[in-house]
């Protein structure tokens, strides 16, 4: 009888399962994207998970920031992955011994009790800050929240802004492609092939103990990989000299999301947050400046190094889609190009790929070289929603929903079947999905 006042939740729900994925993935501080493959904390997944988060439990969204803005450095770089010391150093390559956050970090203010590494990942922290307030202002209130994050979030805008605009054009540049979040992505093969790769036998990659080899990086991508993070780290992390910078437009228009999100916090705790306002609408002027192609209707990588844009369409040039303060032209090219064939939106595909259908490197399975990913699923959903296209907004909700569900969270998926691919329960694309639902 009490069934009919108490009943128990549908565990079939896509709710229940989701939320069930972050709770299996919570290590009491933090969540992990996925348990064997990525078992410490990762920056952007943290600031993604807690948006789903806060519909679960606001507690532990906030405490997810929390834990990460604990080991920021001092120079107010929030670091790419916060090392859990309880997980076996052979767990994941490259480990705390390789990047020495505390020793030869030092210079830039690395924290001495916890280690991380020394890049860095996109800033959508400071967004996540203010939906997870948003979520439940009164707790967000009664435990200074946002007083909190606050100056730490500003020093962290402050750090890119300023040590990282190595192209002197007002955008920030990342300094290694896993900064950007999209490992292998083809925008990354001109800048890369300048970069010698470290030797393979030098060191020994953990990720295929997990993933198939098809569907991850390839040992010469890892080598160029570890020489550029060895050389930055050899340098004292410090920021100006290395082989590889690249304005992307995906990690510039999560800053400038972020920016007008500090501009909200900073009202909320009652300054007028005019400054930064006027800052996100410069920042969207030299966005476009540096990095819009008004002939291909998609935004470019800028190789600071090199002195070009890089002809190659990626979902990152999408993503500037989030902006409301996007001229309402350039908007509309966009959602055509979504749309149209090179990412097949509402068309061929049934989610947005990671690279362009029709280039030449586009490979269906191998990570960020086609595969569609959640996280950018999500910011083209708001991104449409934004803009008034409600109705494909409601199409992409749809079937992220879909897909996320039937593929058990997976990593990412084949674009056009919507096979899963890379690790299942993966903490990102369970968040999103909560926040889909909501
Ligand atoms: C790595 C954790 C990270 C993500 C990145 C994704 C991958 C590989 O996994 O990086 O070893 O860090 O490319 O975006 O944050 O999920």
């Amino acid at each position: 009888p009490d069934i009919a006042y108490d009943p128990p939740p549908d565990a079939a729900s896509a709710h229940v399962r989701a939320a069930r994925v972050l709770a299996d993935n919570w290590t009491g501080g933090s969540t992990v994207p996925a348990r064997s493959l990525y078992p410490h904390q990762w920056s952007w997944d943290s600031a993604f998970i807690a948006i789903g988060l806060r519909h679960v439990s606001p507690l532990r969204a906030q405490t997810e920031m929390e834990t990460l803005l604990g080991a920021q450095w001092d120079d107010g770089r929030i670091p790419h992955i916060v090392f859990n010391p309880s997980v076996p150093l052979d767990a994941y390559f490259p480990s705390p011994d390789f990047w020495r956050s505390s020793t030869a970090g030092r210079a830039a203010g690395a924290p001495r009790t916890v280690q991380t590494s020394g890049i860095v990942q996109p800033p959508v922290h400071a967004l996540a800050a203010w939906l997870v307030h948003r979520a439940d202002p009164g707790l967000s209130r009664a435990r200074g929240f946002l007083t909190r994050v606050y100056p730490r979030l500003a020093a962290w805008h402050r750090y890119l802004l300023h040590r990282r605009d190595l192209g002197g054009g007002g955008l920030a540049s990342v300094v290694h492609p896993w900064e950007q979040g999209m490992d292998n992505s083809p925008a990354w093969d001109a800048p890369l092939a300048r970069v010698t790769p470290a030797p393979a036998r030098t060191f020994r990659r953990a990720d295929l103990d997990h993933g198939s080899p098809e569907d991850r990086p390839t040992d010469l991508d890892y080598g160029r990989y570890v020489r550029l993070a060895a050389d930055y780290r050899d340098g004292g992390y410090a920021d100006g000299g290395g082989a590889f910078a690249v304005e992307d437009p995906a990690f510039n228009a999560l800053l400038i999301a972020s920016e007008q999100a500090l501009a909200r916090i900073a009202r909320e705790l009652g300054a007028t947050g005019s400054a930064r306002q006027a800052r996100a609408e410069r920042l969207t002027a030299a966005l476009i400046e540096r990095t819009w192609d008004p002939a291909r209707g998609i935004f470019l990588c800028r190789d600071v190094r090199g002195g070009g844009l890089i002809p190659e369409r990626c979902v990152s040039g999408l993503i500037p889609l989030l902006l409301p303060t996007l001229p309402r032209d350039i908007a509309d090219r966009l959602v055509r190009t979504a749309h149209g064939p090179h990412f097949g939106l509402g068309g061929t595909t049934r989610l947005a790929p990671s690279y362009d259908l029709l280039g030449e490197a586009f490979d269906p399975h191998r990570y960020w070289r086609g595969p569609a990913w959640f996280n950018t699923g999500w910011l083209l959903e708001r991104g449409l929603r934004v803009h008034g296209e409600h109705q494909r907004a409601g199409a992409l909700r749809a079937a992220l929903l879909e897909l996320a569900v039937a593929s058990d969270f997976a990593e990412y998926v084949d674009p056009y079947t919507g096979a899963a691919c890379g690790a299942t329960g993966f903490g990102w694309t369970a968040a999103l999905t909560l926040d889909l639902l909501h």
